[in-house]
């Protein structure tokens, strides 16, 4: 519900100077500022403003090292490795992104692993700007333990999202970005404050029963992966890569009962980018594939309503609602 517009280059600057406010040095503001301005813009609002609160009694936590500025191992090879220091994965990324982009251009693939990082947005603004610049991107975080890999299991899997982004001839890239939970954690606090019943299969409660009430999964209950063993599968495929083999820790590791409001986890990050460029007519192939698909009757693809809402900001401002808009003013 859009109470007020702002344009996209008002909202990142308010943000940032919601971060700077919060004593973080100017780029990293501006880069969560931007991240967090993104989501809002294009309706991803699990992640848009939403999460400011969060994001503030985190750094209020004395939680992480939100301040930290990545150490990057470059090596030689494909692989490139950041320490991200207890600060923010986006920084990270900011910060190894021009030779990542110098590796694949030169070696057609390569990939950044990150660890030590906290991540509290949506995947995809980490991989469309790389189909933007005609390159493939694939990427997985993991988060905290709250999906239960069964009904009765006990939580060991984060909400652990996975984006992939492709180019496409004469259309926006082709990308989607999905929680491996049935939802996203911050889609089940959002339906806690707007007093919604949730989905069958979405979660149980305290003692392993399935529930539609998001107040009993957020309150000692935990969520289901998407699409039962399956979706186990790919939250535990995530925590291998994000966790695992970036030297990460696992979701099931974080602990931050010593920082009250904190609620960024700190973890870890995978992210392989691939050049396409040998292959002619790449994009004019995933172009014909997405037609094919929406031929076959299938009326939405993914990032379908991102760009329709982000072409409707570039109109009209970003949608904001005046409760937002005074939250965020108040933290200024
Ligand atoms: P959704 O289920 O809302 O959407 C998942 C994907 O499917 C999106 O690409 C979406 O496109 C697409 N989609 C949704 N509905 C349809 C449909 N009917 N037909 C075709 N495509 C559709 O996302 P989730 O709830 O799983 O995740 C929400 C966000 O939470 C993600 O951005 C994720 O990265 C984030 N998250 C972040 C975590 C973290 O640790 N940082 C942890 C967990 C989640 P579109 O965007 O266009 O709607
Ligand atoms: O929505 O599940 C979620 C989430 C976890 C961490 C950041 N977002």
């Amino acid at each position: 519900m859009a109470d007020t517009r702002l344009s996209f280059d008002e909202l990142a600057l308010l943000l940032r100077r919601v971060f700077e406010a919060q004593g973080l040095p100017a780029r990293i503001a501006a880069v969560l500022g931007e991240n967090c301005a993104a989501c809002q813009r294009d309706g991803a609002l699990s992640h848009g403003v939403f999460r400011i609160p969060g994001y503030v009694s985190t750094i209020q936590s004395g939680w992480g090292s939100p301040s930290a500025l990545p150490v990057i191992d470059a090596g030689e090879g494909a692989l490139i490795g950041v320490d991200a220091c207890g600060g923010f994965a986006q920084v990270a990324l900011d910060a190894a992104r021009p030779l990542l982009l110098e590796r694949v251009r030169a070696q057609g693939i390569a990939a950044l692993s990150i660890r030590n990082s906290q991540h509290f947005s949506a995947l995809w603004p980490d991989v469309e700007p790389f189909a933007e610049a005609g390159l493939v991107a694939l990427s997985v975080v993991n988060s905290m333990a709250v999906v239960a890999p069964a009904p009765g299991a006990t939580p060991v899997f984060g909400t652990n999202p996975m984006a992939f982004s492709s180019p496409r001839a004469g259309q926006p890239p082709y990308t989607w970005d999905q929680a491996s939970s049935a939802l996203a954690h911050g889609d089940v606090q959002i339906a806690a404050r707007e007093g919604h019943k949730l989905a069958p299969g979405t979660g149980v409660d305290a003692q392993g029963t399935p529930t539609d009430d998001p107040d009993k999964i957020l309150n000692g209950g935990a969520l289901l992966p998407f699409g039962g063993h399956k979706g186990a599968s790919i939250a535990m495929l995530i925590e291998i890569l994000a966790a695992a083999f970036t030297g990460g820790a696992f979701s099931s590791e974080v602990d931050w009962s010593d920082h009250p409001g904190a609620k960024i986890p700190l973890t870890g990050q995978f992210l392989l980018v691939m050049d396409p460029s040998h292959t002619d007519g790449f994009a004019q192939r995933v172009a014909q594939l997405s037609d094919a698909v929406r031929a076959s009757g299938s009326a939405r693809l993914p990032g379908d309503r991102r760009h329709r809402i982000r072409a409707e900001a570039a109109q009209k401002g970003v949608a904001l609602t005046t409760a937002d808009l005074a939250m965020i003013k108040g933290y200024l």
